[in-house]
Formats: structure tokens, C-alpha cells, sequence
């Protein structure tokens, strides 16, 4: 009777370990089963995504989107920065010069082509035939964008003549304005400056000024063409015209004065030397054409 109870709880001692080592192993089995089934959720997030990135996303990202993009900007900055849409060409700055044969440009009706001194260069000079206008500019006007790539503050001549009579204050004047300029003014050596009017700043020139532009005159009754713009009546003020920074800026005008003749402009920066800068003006300022 003995032996069968001692074999008896033998056997159920068996079965609970039996039972617990099958518990166990179980136990252990699914948590490596559900640790591989992590594991290769893991792999096949990483390996989904890495495809993604590495064949797909990252090619198209570093080849053709960056490409494209570069692409887009640098036919945006043509468009939008490089060339106004009314002319889809611009003059470049160099060396602190620009140099601009003035017939080089789109006219409207009014301005004649001529080619009749010898000291014209170019394919000569344009001559105002329209009306006069004296008291209103931005009639027949010419727009010249420039692209200013070094920063500072520039005097404006152009080569001008009267090609009509033999008095040097008739025909002599035409309108001429910087809109998107940091600074446009006149001064003098004694230090006098003047703004057009319109431009919220004072003092004013004599005589005719408006809406920023200024009336810009040669003087003197021999009527060659002469490098000379000065502006305010009986008181001579040179040009000038301030860019902050390096960028394209549109250098308008308009006609006031008829069979008033421009052959040239010229900018160059105020610390140059008038003279050596004319000179250095026989190399023409590049004239970009813009898709
Ligand atoms: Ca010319």
C-alpha cells in the first residue's frame, strides 16, 4: 500500500514537472515566436522603407527634383530678376561701368534713327520728332534695364545734341528716371543736392521736375554731341544714382524736348575719373538677351 501511494505521488510529481517543463518551453516558444514575428516586422519596415529611399525617393530627390528645381530657379531668377517683361534683355554693369548705345533699344514712335555726324558711334543716334513734352513725362519712352553687380552710388551722363537752330537751350533736354533706385539725385560740387519731384524729398530743381523724373539738359550753343546731363535750371547739378545692392534696376526715358539727339549713356561710379571713365566707356556694356 505503501509503495503504490509513493508510486502514485511519484507519478503526479512527474506530470507537474512534466507539465511546467512543457508550460515553460511553451512559454519560451512563443515569446521567441513573437519576438522573431517583431524582428520581422522590424526587417520589413526597414527594408520597405529603405528601397523607398534609396531607389526611389533619394534618386529622384538628389538627381532629377534637385536638378529640375535648379532648373527653375535659374530660369526664374532670368525671368523675374534678369529681364523685366517689357524687354526681356538687360545691360550688365563691369568694372563700375555701363556703357549703352542708346539706339540699342526697342522706340516707340517719335524717336528717328539718324546717322549723319561722324563722332555718333554705333548705328549713330535717335532724335525726338514727336510732340513736345515739357510738362508731362513717360511719353515715348524707353525703358534700359541694367544689371548692377557691383553696389554703390553711380553719375549718369549721356552724349547728347540740339538738332535744330543755333540756340543752345532749345531742343536740348529730355526726361530721365531711376524708379526701383535706392537714391537718384543731383549735386554740385559746392555739395548742393537736389530730388526730383515726386520723389517725397527736398530741396526741388528749378524748373521742370515730376513724379521722380528729372529734366536732364546739355548746354552750350555749339551743337555737337557733347557728354554732359545736368539738371535744375540756371544751376547746373550733376547725376547721380544710388544702388544699394547688386541687382537689376531699370534706367528710364522720356521725351521733352523735340530734336533733342542722344547718342550714348554712361554710369560710372562717382569715385572714378570722369575722363578715364568716357574712355573706358568705348567698351560697351554687354547686352544679355533673356529666354
Ligand atoms: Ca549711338
Amino acid at each position: 500500500m505503501k509503495s503504490l501511494l509513493l508510486s502514485k505521488s511519484l507519478l503526479i510529481s512527474f506530470l507537474q514537472f512534466f507539465i511546467s517543463l512543457c508550460l515553460l518551453f511553451n512559454a519560451v516558444s512563443c515569446e521567441k515566436e513573437e519576438s522573431i514575428l517583431d524582428l520581422d516586422e522590424v526587417a520589413q519596415e526597414e527594408t520597405d522603407d529603405e528601397p523607398d529611399m534609396e531607389s526611389n525617393d533619394e534618386p529622384d530627390t538628389e538627381s532629377n527634383d534637385e536638378d529640375e528645381s535648379a532648373d527653375d530657379t535659374a530660369s526664374d531668377e532670368e525671368q523675374t530678376n534678369d529681364c523685366p517683361d517689357a524687354t526681356g534683355f538687360v545691360f550688365e554693369e563691369n568694372n563700375g561701368i555701363v556703357s549703352i548705345e542708346f539706339e540699342n533699344n526697342n522706340f516707340p514712335d517719335g524717336w528717328v534713327l539718324k546717322n549723319d555726324v561722324a563722332d555718333a558711334s554705333g548705328e549713330g543716334y535717335m532724335q525726338w520728332e514727336g510732340n513736345a513734352s515739357l510738362g508731362n513725362p513717360g511719353n515715348g519712352m524707353v525703358v534700359f534695364p541694367v544689371r548692377i553687380n557691383t553696389a554703390g552710388t553711380y553719375q549718369f551722363l549721356w552724349y547728347s545734341s540740339y538738332r535744330k537752330g543755333d540756340n543752345g537751350t532749345e531742343h536740348n533736354d529730355s526726361w530721365l528716371r531711376f524708379p526701383d533706385a535706392d537714391d537718384f539725385f543731383g549735386r554740385k560740387g559746392n555739395g548742393s543736392v537736389v530730388y526730383p519731384k515726386g520723389s517725397g524729398k527736398e530741396p526741388n530743381p528749378n524748373g521742370s521736375s515730376s513724379d521722380g523724373w528729372f529734366k536732364i539738359y546739355r548746354s552750350g550753343n555749339n551743337n555737337a554731341f557733347k557728354w554732359q546731363a545736368s539738371t535744375s535750371d540756371n544751376d547746373g547739378h550733376d547725376i547721380f544714382v544710388t544702388f544699394s545692392s547688386p541687382g537689376v534696376f531699370l534706367l528710364e526715358v522720356s521725351a521733352r524736348s523735340d530734336f533733342h539727339a542722344i547718342d550714348r549713356l554712361l554710369l560710372f561710379q562717382e569715385d572714378m575719373n570722369k575722363n578715364d571713365s568716357i574712355e573706358a566707356a568705348d567698351v560697351f556694356s554687354q547686352k544679355v538677351t533673356c529666354d
